[in-house]
């Protein structure tokens, strides 16, 4: 076992102490908080990420018509405006290379750690984690901070009966095989989430045989995207200053009207939710086909499960070559997949874009806190944190994107800010020496769960349909309320909900 950066935290500049900050994955969150930490002048950080370049889940994904539905100037920093975005929509590509360029312009790539996958991290009686990596490696650290290592992140294969038996290939959508070819062949797409309909939008053209299982349903807003010309990015280019002000103003812009709109549909009725509704009603009676529109109408209302933004789905499956299946999928054979009614799809290729395990966040990453303590246990029926950034019982660790966070339709960009900052306001408390330690109280955290508890009958996501959203306990895992809401609730770090030692471990 190689032992690395096992010195004592030293005193930093003023008499302050120099924190030893871990970060777990070098996605959206992991550079946000690597970045924010450098700004703030703490420097002895490690990033770990098991893969070999930043990303996360848009390195992940490759499919065919990637793309985010998210406008590009608010699914940024705020502190790095881009000048490059093609799109108001950006394909998923030019997100990849937006992280790619923030981690080279902030010079972060010394701080990650490629290659390097965490297996587990263990409290020690010197108030630090002892990380080790699944090569043996290990190291101290004065503070853990899992960014995002979880959320649509591990793919959920489906329990089809024979899909080991089929000669063609088949692969997730997020492992995507870009050596089997999909021009001019039988391809079939199982799932109709924002991945899948993404997909048919891409692929249906190009296939002689296109087929879209879907089990349920889904509304889909219509998007419309317009690109950004070549003179707007060349001038933005040419003045940082006009890129700075411009990125602000259409990231205020965007975010007015993703929080006032989405946002709200989601929480609570009102006239948001009726708008929403009413226009993914509006989207689906321009399908013609009176026979495709009543199979293509959820059952489930608007946004219950999370909503598809797209545009040309309908319009792709009215292709010819393309076709809705919606009997049950029986099992699959070796030429392809048989429904209920006893038909073989005959096919070529299998993709499933069948989701995700969503919540399993820095899992399966062991944590052990303080007497042994195991992050596998407490999150054995549900993860529950503490407003959505921490865990009793396991001190100066800090969850980004964790249990509780509000996504959904809308920029995790900005919700990941949101916990860095507070993360941050802690680690300079441990700078100034006001603590060793700290982890929020467990009667906080349950009557922060309590009060969420109580907010869920408003919400859409209880109104009858089943999704990612949803824990094993037929409960909402996400935040409640609007996202001013979560940024009031970490703009305060709120010490008395705290246990906090002064010296030594907790
Ligand atoms: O996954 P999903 P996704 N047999 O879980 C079906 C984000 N995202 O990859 O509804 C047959 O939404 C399942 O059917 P049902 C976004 O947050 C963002 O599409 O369970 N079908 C469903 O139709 C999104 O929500 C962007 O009945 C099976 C589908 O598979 C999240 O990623 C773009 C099945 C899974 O839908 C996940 O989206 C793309 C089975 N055994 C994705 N098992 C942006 O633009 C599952 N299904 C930012």
């Amino acid at each position: 076992m190689t032992l690395i950066e096992a010195a004592p935290a030293s005193p930093g500049t003023k008499g302050r102490r120099t924190p030893r900050v871990a970060i777990v994955g070098a996605g959206m969150s992991g550079i946000c908080a690597a970045a924010k930490l450098a700004a703030a002048g703490v420097h002895d950080v490690v990033v770990y990420e098991k893969a070999d370049r930043v990303g996360g889940t848009w390195r992940e994904n490759t499919y065919p018509g990637l793309a985010c539905d998210v406008p590009s100037r608010y699914y940024c920093y705020t502190f790095a405006p881009n000048p490059d975005w093609t799109h108001v929509f950006p394909p998923g590509h030019e997100v990849q290379a937006y992280l790619e360029k923030v981690a080279d312009d902030l010079r972060l790539r010394p701080r990650i750690r490629f290659g390097a996958e965490i297996d587990e991290a263990v409290w020690t009686d010197r108030a630090t984690w002892l990380v080790r990596t699944r090569d043996g490696e290990a190291a101290e650290y004065d503070f853990l901070i899992s960014a995002a290592t979880g959320v649509l992140h591990h793919p959920s294969y489906p329990d089809i009966e024979g899909l080991d038996t089929f000669r063609g290939a088949v692969f997730h959508s997020a492992r995507w095989d870009h050596r089997v070819a999909l021009d001019g062949r039988k391809v079939a797409v199982v799932g109709t989430g924002s991945t899948g309909v993404q997909i048919t939008k891409a692929l249906a053209p190009r296939c002689r045989e296109y087929k879209l299982f879907q089990r349920t349903p889904q509304w889909v807003f219509p998007l419309v995207n317009l690109p950004y010309r070549r003179p707007t990015r060349w001038l933005l280019h040419r003045s940082p200053a006009l890129n700075r002000l411009w990125g602000r103003l259409a990231y205020r812009f965007w975010q007015r009207i993703f929080e006032n709109t989405f946002c709200m549909a989601v929480v609570a009725p009102g006239w948001q939710r009726r708008l929403v509704s009413t226009i993914c009603r509006w989207n689906l009676r321009g399908v013609r086909d009176r026979g495709l529109r009543e199979r293509l109408r959820p059952k489930d209302l608007p946004m219950c499960k999370r909503m598809v933004i797209a545009a040309g789905f309908y319009r792709a499956l009215r292709r010819e070559g393309a076709e809705l299946v919606d009997q049950p999928i029986d099992h699959v054979e070796p030429r392809g997949i048989v429904t209920a009614d006893g038909r073989l799809h005959e096919l070529d290729v299998i993709v499933l874009a069948t989701g995700f395990h969503a919540h399993s966040y820095i899992r399966p990453v062991e944590l052990v806190g303080p007497g042994g303590l195991r992050l596998s246990e407490v999150w054995q029926d549900e993860p529950r944190a503490y407003r959505t950034v921490a865990l009793p019982g396991f001190p100066n660790f800090f969850l980004l994107l964790g249990p509780h966070s509000p996504i959904g339709n809308q920029s995790l960009f900005t919700i990941t800010e949101t916990q860095v900052d507070y993360t941050l306001r802690w680690i300079e408390r441990w700078r100034a020496g006001e603590f060793t330690a700290a982890t929020p109280r467990r009667e906080a955290t349950d009557r922060f769960n309590a009060e969420m508890r109580s907010a869920y009958p408003r919400t859409i996501w209880v109104s009858g349909c089943d999704s990612w959203y949803l824990g094993k306990d037929g409960l909402p895992a996400l935040w409640p309320w609007s996202p001013q809401t979560h940024r009031d609730m970490l703009a305060k770090l709120r010490p008395d909900e705290w246990q906090l030692a002064t010296s030594g471990s907790i």
